[in-house]
């Protein structure tokens, strides 16, 4: 392999040496304003080291709307560099050490060669991600009215054979898990059949589900809208709910933030999920029209607290078989995608310290004594800490940068991959 430019950890290190001072006034403080409240910071900072949130490779290239793409400068070209993206992130807030691909666009001529990368770069792999949403080329079959619910037998056994191909290939690179997304819905009214559909999609699953490993899991994502605009098969969470408890226990739901209508309250979603044992895992990105693919954090930032408080409190609960996986899927239309994932994933682990900050005791006892306003400012004053110094220590403890943007910047590593990956044509990036 040639020696690609790479942001060093002694680079990262000497950059660490200009923010310490200030970095260690802000922790006393903070430490000193939780102590008051029986909060020991260090244990706030173990939590925040032990979080783990997964990149998704087509995150790391441009996105784009219906209407244009701007290519950005140094984009990688293909899965390889794709990696080495996502390990400078890593390398910047060390909470990013999984990747998630989408097959094909991430297909690799080895499986091996990917391998040796990902391990080269202290990568593993998270979720596969199935395609069934747009025909590849040389694709016998197409998807323009449907994959695994096509009235086409014939269409449906070419997208359960993608979904089985991509548990395959998962299999030998460590993956352990399964995301399946479909685009199929109808644009008008009377074109589909619902109830049928959803019986063919049952009937798909049911075969990719079979090939799913013991110690995998297989998560069904919903979405209201889109590319169907008059229906889509699994719209919802209840339908998602449905369709998971029909598989099986390996099969659980996945929330896509964006993926619902809006002003519709995702935290409870997440507690009924979480209370009936089908909470998978989450994409993490933003909205505030529809599913704009946003950054995390960007848009509504109590709401995702207010996600994070129903995920810490069921982890302080103990709820058996609570182990939901967290990753973000965003498209970076206007920014570096590195900037956009360095920046998004800092926003998960505040919105995660913050909800470890609520006081459950007195929010227990403002829900029992029926006191509204109480209960609100127990949230709010969680809500309002700025806990960014207890994020600062939990990445300088794992080597990773106080100030990850600006130590990026500094490093050049966006004009450095300038050089180094002239643009080829016909590159395109995709949003799930
Ligand atoms: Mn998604």
């Amino acid at each position: 392999m040639p020696t690609n430019f790479e942001i060093s950890d002694d680079f990262i290190a000497e950059q660490n040496k200009a923010n310490k001072d200030w970095l260690a006034e802000d922790l006393e403080y903070l430490a000193r304003k939780l102590d008051r409240r029986g909060v020991a910071i260090d244990k706030v900072i173990e939590s925040a080291v032990k979080l783990r949130v997964a990149v998704p490779s087509w995150g790391v290239g441009t996105g784009g709307t219906r209407f244009a793409r701007f290519p950005g400068r140094g984009e990688p070209r293909d899965v390889f560099e794709k990696l080495e993206d996502c390990s400078s992130i890593n390398k910047l807030v060390r909470t990013t050490s999984a990747v998630s691909l989408h097959i094909p666009w991430d297909k690799p001529e080895s499986t091996d060669d990917l391998i040796e990368a990902a391990e080269r770069h202290g990568l593993t792999f998270d979720a596969m991600n199935s395609n069934t949403f747009q025909d590849q080329p040389g694709q016998e079959k197409s998807y323009k009215f449907g994959s695994l619910t096509h009235p086409d037998g014939a269409v449906r056994r070419q997208a359960i054979d993608h979904n089985l191909a991509c548990i395959e290939l998962g299999k030998k690179i460590g993956s352990k898990a399964l995301t399946v997304w479909i685009g199929d819905g109808s644009n008008f009214a009377g074109q589909s059949n619902f109830r049928h559909a959803l019986e063919r999609y049952l009937e798909s699953m049911r075969e990719v589900y079979a090939a799913i490993p013991d110690d995998w899991r297989l998560f069904v994502e919903h979405k209201l809208f889109e590319p169907a605009f008059y229906s889509t098969v699994i719209n919802d969470w209840g339908t998602n709910y449905y369709c998971a408890r029909e598989l099986g226990d390996r099969a659980s739901c996945l929330v896509d933030l964006g993926h619902h209508a809006p002003n519709v309250n995702i935290e409870q979603i997440v507690s009924r999920l979480i209370q009936f044992g089908k909470l998978g895992g989450f994409h993490f990105n933003d909205s505030k029209y529809g599913d704009d693919d946003l950054d995390a954090g960007s848009v509504k930032p109590f709401q995702l607290f207010l996600i994070f408080n129903e995920l810490v409190d069921a982890g302080l609960s103990g709820i058996p078989g609570f182990n939901p996986c967290y990753m973000l899927d965003q498209s970076h239309n206007v920014t570096d995608p590195i900037e956009s994932l360095v920046t998004s994933s800092i926003e998960i682990s505040r919105a995660f310290v913050q909800a470890c900050l609520v006081d459950r005791d007195r929010l227990a006892e403002a829900q029992a004594d029926c006191d509204p306003i109480l209960a609100l400012t127990t949230l709010k004053e969680a809500f309002t800490i700025d806990v960014s110094p207890i994020l600062a220590a939990a990445r300088q403890q794992k080597g990773g940068a106080i100030d990850p943007v600006a130590a990026y910047r500094a490093s050049g590593y966006r004009t450095q991959k300038g050089k180094e990956r002239p643009a080829r044509v016909g590159v395109s990036a995709g949003i799930v």
